[in-house]
């Protein structure tokens, strides 16, 4: 209903209110009784004027108040889906720092049992280390420092022994890569152990000796345990003579 109260209603109205009253006070001319109808009538315009203006005033502050709620309701609308838009975003970084931290922990699990296997083939093979060294007279031990081959080699002559000769299954034991006392610095191809014997079995590598850019003379057990092709008893391989490692001193 409040529709039909738009201001050509109020215009309306208030014309026909006026038109009304004089035409009532040009008809009042001589009778006592018409001037106070006419006074009546008058005052009741006067009254409508006044009644139709405050219902315009209330009608326009409501309107104006439902623009503002309508406004507001729309705000709220927008924060709610900017939040809920925010709301999935942190979600999907949740799951996806999750799945991170999941792969984060299954690798550190990993690597703490490979640290575990690791830790234990090391324990196991410096058993092996000592137990030979206190089997019969013979003495293994290793250089403290990385050397070059030739200065293993005078390290474990200055204290009485000399690079290892590794003539059996049982000696091929290490836990790092060091020099051994194999070389075939004199003649390329003819390996030859530190006591001038002839190499009769080798342990190497798969593909060693390869003699790599015509400068690998002096051997070494490596203990690259990753790499394929390794094992205990395939671990040998030529190195350049100048790279500096420890060696195994037997006495
Ligand atoms: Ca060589
Ligand atoms: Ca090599």
């Amino acid at each position: 209903q409040r529709k039909h109260f738009t201001s050509k209603t109020y215009t309306i109205e208030i014309t026909a209110s006026i038109a009304i009253c004089v035409f009532w006070s040009c008809l009042s001319g001589g009778s006592r009784y018409l001037r106070w109808i006419t006074v009546g009538l008058g005052v009741i315009c006067v009254l409508l004027l006044v009644f139709i203006i405050l219902k315009h005033i209330t009608i326009t502050a409501e309107r104006d108040l439902i623009k503002s709620y309508k406004n507001t309701v729309e705000e709220f609308n927008q924060t709610i889906n900017s939040l809920q838009d925010s709301y999935t975003d942190l979600m999907t970084e949740k799951h996806q720092l999750q799945d991170n931290f999941n792969s984060l922990s299954q690798k550190k699990l990993e690597l703490e049992t490979r640290i575990k296997d690791l830790t234990d083939e090391k324990d196991q093979l410096q058993r092996d280390f000592d137990s030979l060294n206190k089997k019969g007279t013979v003495c293994f031990f290793m250089s403290t420092e990385l050397k070059s081959w030739s200065d293993c080699r005078q390290y474990c002559r200055d204290r009485g022994a000399d690079l290892v000769i590794i003539n059996t299954e049982e000696k091929q034991v290490s836990f790092e890569r060091v020099w051994i006392g194999l070389s075939d610095t004199e003649n390329e191809g003819i390996m030859k152990w530190v006591d001038n014997s002839p190499l009769k079995q080798g342990f190497w590598f798969k593909g060693e000796p390869n003699n790599s850019n015509g400068n690998e003379d002096c051997i070494e057990l490596n203990y690259n345990r990753e790499e394929t092709g390794w094992s205990p008893l395939n671990s040998w391989n030529d190195y350049p003579c100048s790279e500096k490692k420890k060696g195994i001193c037997e006495k």
